[in-house]
């Protein structure tokens, strides 16, 4: 071998070596598929710094098996998660797929994951239906009829009577939109109007004018993780706050991430959802002083607890498995799964594969000088009810 061939086998020797797609044998890749650019960036941000603190808790060996996380950036295009979910189980051997920032980001992976049977474990995306779409899926995350029904309920006990909705226009929004709607009919109240807003390059002024006009008790709103700055501005913007109009939605629009940037125009929303940073446990505690410390300037929201979460999940299931890392063996072993959350008690439903989790309702409240989700009520072991109602 001359000098110059051994120095490149040298060299591809350190690259091969540096590769994770080039793991050895007792390694297990987790393919992470995060929109890290767009404008669902602040998810993929929130999960990455999420999946990370768990690994750099917890190492990166379980039940003898290393593991490999292994994050990729779909740009919020569903095109390129497909192809990125194509290229993690074919080339890097996944054994599972994780992350999906946002609903069709979710549904393009689905398919891969029924073929290379590998468990897709969504850490995002909200619509309830998701699941449905592979035998596969998993989801750490939650559901908008989770949310949103135990909202309704907390509006009629606590004298709105009249209510416009207002969702962004696609899966979660819709669902947001039907299940507060028909809790809240069936329970007295009235929808006055219920409105849409495109996903794309949102701009809420001209149907806060019509909130305006209707002068409801309140109004109910979705918007996706990242959109609730420019919402609630353009709500204040309008002087709805004091015309009177309550605020109230799901946790998603007074986001932890975003909490900070929206400011005073959030104090008193009242919001129901599975996370907040202020939740009142030791393990809560733990995490968001973890997580702080290893990513200065930021703080968990919900979409970090979901990424922890699913690392918690699969770190669980190969302890069950005894370090079975086929897709089958996972996902048999993910089913029934429970564990205590920083968001508090969870399970993994062995019907549905959908997370069981207490919803609590919570005030924006300024503690310490910084704005809070404080919860101050727990609805407890909640079920996805659009699953529930079907089984
Ligand atoms: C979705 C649902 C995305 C809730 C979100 O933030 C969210 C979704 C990006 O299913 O697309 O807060």
């Amino acid at each position: 071998m001359t000098a110059r061939t051994s120095t490149l086998c040298v060299a591809l020797a350190a690259l091969l070596a540096a590769s994770p797609a080039l793991a050895d044998d007792n390694s297990v890749t987790i393919g992470m598929i995060l929109p890290m650019t767009g404008p669902s960036a602040s998810t993929g941000k929130q999960e990455k710094a999420g999946a990370e603190l768990y690994l750099q808790q917890h190492g990166d060996t379980v039940a003898g098996k290393t593991i490999v996380l292994a994050v990729k950036d779909d740009t919020g295009a569903a095109d390129v998660t497909k192809r990125l979910a194509q290229d993690l189980v074919a080339n890097d051997h996944a054994a599972a797929l994780m992350g999906f920032g946002l609903t069709p980001l979710a549904l393009a992976a689905a398919p891969i994951a029924t073929e290379a049977k590998v468990p897709e474990i969504v850490t995002a995306a909200a619509t309830a239906s998701i699941t449905e779409k592979s035998p596969f899926i998993v989801r750490t995350s939650f559901t908008l009829p989770q949310a949103s029904a135990p909202m309704a309920q907390w509006a009629l006990n606590n004298g709105v009577k009249k209510v416009v909705t207002i969702v962004t226009d696609y899966g979660p929004g819709v669902d947001a939109e039907k299940w507060f709607g028909e809790t809240f009919e069936k329970g007295g109240g009235t929808i006055v109007e219920r409105i849409r807003a495109p996903l794309k390059n949102p701009d809420f002024a001209p149907f806060l004018q019509r909130v305006a006009d209707d002068k409801p008790d309140a109004v109910f709103v979705f918007v996706p993780s990242g959109f609730g700055s420019v919402f609630m501005k353009q709500f204040v913007e309008r002087g709805l706050d004091k015309a009177g109009v309550k605020l109230i939605g799901t946790g998603d629009v007074t986001d932890d991430d975003q909490l900070a940037d929206i400011g005073d125009a959030a104090l008193g929303a009242v919001t129901a959802h599975h996370y907040s940073a202020a939740h009142d446990s030791p393990e809560n505690k733990a995490f968001v002083a973890a997580f702080e410390k290893a990513n200065a300037g930021m703080r968990p929201n919900f979409m970090a607890v979901a990424a922890y979460d699913g690392m918690d999940l699969v770190y669980r299931a190969l302890e069950k498995t005894k370090g079975d890392a086929s897709g089958p063996a996972l996902l048999a072993a993910m089913k029934g799964m429970s564990w205590t959350s920083p968001r508090g008690p969870v399970s993994i439903d062995p019907e549905t594969r959908d997370i069981v989790q207490n919803i609590y309702v919570r005030k924006v409240e300024k503690t310490d000088g910084a704005l809070y989700n404080v919860e101050f009520a727990t609805i407890p072991d909640v079920k996805d009810p659009y699953k529930a109602g079907k089984h």
